[in-house]
């Protein structure tokens, strides 16, 4: 029996994998207890975004429970529990660029475009990992035509429709939100293929050698930069207009 315990929590110490689904799950359940909460401190107009973001990490808290669990038993990375959760955490966040530009006249076609690119990007993105035969070439073609995907929401957010919107509001608290918002596209989300490049495969794997199993590390670790980040980027905006 004290075998069996020792084992337990001796992993999550040893691994630095183990360890970031462990901190992720954690911080991930923190996360939406905290933006549930501070719903009723912004104002009405804005409790919708909050209640998306802590969606969010909520969910990301429930998938997290369960990759921490396949990770430990398994040892392998749980492809079909990941893509699942980013096919509903991502067009969330698509949400909160279409609520955050709503009130300077976003369209319901612009959110539309926005889900139809990140479900393309994380479909292409499955293709490439679940169904990998360890050849560059998969990798290579799933991960350019996931690209194509990551690439629009990047330029709607930077330049497009989503970056034109927010200078149009006017107000100064949503600018600042979206161009943040928009550094998390380039910059966090950039991390993701960088860990898919780590892959068997992969220019990064082939390239430097670095192995498959840090795709974990990677993806955990930017989970938690995205998800939590833009959760709180989107509750500075909320809070700095709820004082009219
Ligand atoms: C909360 C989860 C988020 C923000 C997930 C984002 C995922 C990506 C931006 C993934 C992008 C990929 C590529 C651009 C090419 C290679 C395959 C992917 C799916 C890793």
């Amino acid at each position: 029996m004290m075998n069996f315990l020792l084992n337990i929590v001796a992993i999550p110490v040893d691994d630095p994998i183990a360890f970031t689904f462990f901190t992720g799950y954690m911080a991930m359940l923190a996360a939406s207890v905290f933006f549930f909460f501070e719903r009723s401190s912004v104002s009405k107009k804005w409790k919708l975004s909050l209640l998306i973001s802590g969606l969010i990490t909520g969910i990301a808290a429930v998938h997290y429970y369960y990759m921490r669990d396949y990770y430990l038993a398994t040892g392998q990375n749980p492809t079909a529990l990941r893509y699942i959760d980013w096919t509903l955490t991502v067009p969330l966040m698509c949400v909160e660029f279409y609520l955050l530009t709503k009130a300077a006249g976003a369209k319901i076609s612009l959110l539309w475009k926005l889900l139809a690119a990140s479900v393309w990007m994380l479909v292409a993105g499955y293709i490439g990992e679940a169904f990998t035969d360890g050849s560059s070439s998969h990798s290579v073609i799933w991960g350019f035509l996931s690209t194509i995907g990551y690439v629009y929401i990047l330029y709607t957010a930077w330049f497009g429709e989503v970056a034109q919107l927010a200078e149009k509001s006017g107000n100064e608290t949503v600018v600042k939100g979206v161009r943040i918002l928009a550094w998390f596209v380039l910059v966090g989300w950039a991390i993701y293929p960088i860990g898919y490049m780590c892959m068997p495969g992969g220019w990064l794997n082939t390239g430097l050698g670095w192995s498959s199993s840090n795709v974990d590390l990677f993806y955990n670790i930017a989970d938690a930069i995205n998800k939590i980040g833009f959760g709180l980027v989107v509750y500075s905006v909320a809070v700095a207009n709820s004082n009219d």
